[in-house]
């Protein structure tokens, strides 16, 4: 990769000063395209690593309606999927590089998705408090620096308020059923609340790459930010339904009027990015088969393409 001329490297740090959009064309700094092409296909295996917690349980949603909503919703997160892999792949890199990057265990997902979906309360679970925190990460990174990410990011944060209402009205709809029902929603909440809050990163002073992506404006705001804004918002909605949020040491702090919480285990945290966490092993061996399975698929759509047929 050629290194910048000085008037290119004043071009981009024009434009960043700016808080113009980086576009594909525009030249970039190599440390810029790597931690993109890094966060970004990492995001899209996040989504499509996502489908598979809840596609455990669409075939027993409790009802029509609700097998009918979760379908739809795990259709949309391969769309999300769809359109990050897109916006990496503007930085120079090709869909089958970030799927093979993945298979060899090189490229991350969100940790979230490492923990099983038990029961149909682990569905609300997931759309509230995963969807919710995804959003409280994606609306901030609506303003990130990279153009096309950065429009990836708004729609499906539109898409991501749905979901986050799906899962709110199960756990709602569970709270308001019977001892058993709300025992299962509390126990739900008890199993994913620590979990959704480690999904925005590490702690600030541990986390390496926050320097470099606040320099490049591709980070707007911290790990810790992030994670406060989702449990001040979030600790009013479990109240309303009557959960209880899963931490002794949680109180409202006056002075300065958020919500402080226990310590997080960053110990477990670590386990599952390394691979050690409850399903990481079922997760990849999955995605490994159905791309294995799905290689005539891709294999006659590229023919297809290049008989002149196009895409619908
Ligand atoms: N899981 O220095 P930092 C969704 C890694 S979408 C795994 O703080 P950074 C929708 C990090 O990669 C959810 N790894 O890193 C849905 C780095 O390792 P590396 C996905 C994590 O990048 C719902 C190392 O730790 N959303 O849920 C995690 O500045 C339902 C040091 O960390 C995104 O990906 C983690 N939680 O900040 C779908 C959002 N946290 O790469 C289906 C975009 C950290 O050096 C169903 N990503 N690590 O080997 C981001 O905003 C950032 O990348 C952070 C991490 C905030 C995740």
């Amino acid at each position: 990769m050629a290194v910048l001329t000085e008037a290119q490297t004043e071009f981009f740090e024009a434009k960043i000063a700016r808080d113009e959009k980086i576009e594909p064309r525009d030249p970039m700094p190599e440390g810029y395209r790597v931690h993109l092409i890094r966060q970004i296909s990492q995001h899209a295996h996040s989504e499509v690593i996502g489908m598979q917690p809840e596609g455990n349980w669409v075939t027993r949603a409790p009802s029509l309606r609700a097998k009918l909503i979760l379908l739809a919703k795990i259709q949309d997160e391969c769309g999300h999927g769809l359109y990050l892999y897109s916006a990496a792949e503007t930085l120079g890199i090709s869909r089958d590089e970030m799927l093979a990057q993945l298979h060899a265990g090189k490229a991350k997902y969100s940790s979230i998705f490492n923990y099983p979906t038990l029961t149909w309360a682990d569905i609300g679970a997931i759309g509230w408090l995963v969807d919710g925190a995804a959003i409280v990460n994606q609306v901030s990174l609506q303003r990130t620096s990279y153009g096309p990410y950065s429009r990836a990011m708004v729609r499906i944060c539109k898409e991501e308020s749905f979901h986050q209402r799906q899962g709110y009205e199960i756990m709602a709809q569970l709270m308001a059923g019977t001892r058993k029902q709300r025992a299962m929603a509390q126990d739900a909440m008890n199993r994913w609340w620590a979990p959704a809050l480690m999904m925005f990163g590490p702690p600030d002073n541990d986390s390496p790459r926050s320097h470099d992506a606040f320099n490049w404006k591709i980070k707007r705001e911290s790990n810790d930010t992030l994670r406060q804004r989702f449990i001040d918002k979030t600790v009013q909605q479990a109240e309303v339904i009557g959960l209880t949020i899963p931490d002794p040491d949680m109180k409202f702090n006056e002075a300065t009027k958020h919500y402080d919480i226990g310590p997080l285990n960053w110990k477990e945290f670590y386990e599952v990015i390394k691979g050690n966490g409850p399903c990481n092993r079922q997760r990849m061996d999955h995605h490994i088969q159905v791309h294995e399975d799905g290689a005539w698929v891709r294999e006659a759509a590229q023919k297809a393409m290049l008989n002149g047929h196009k895409p619908a």
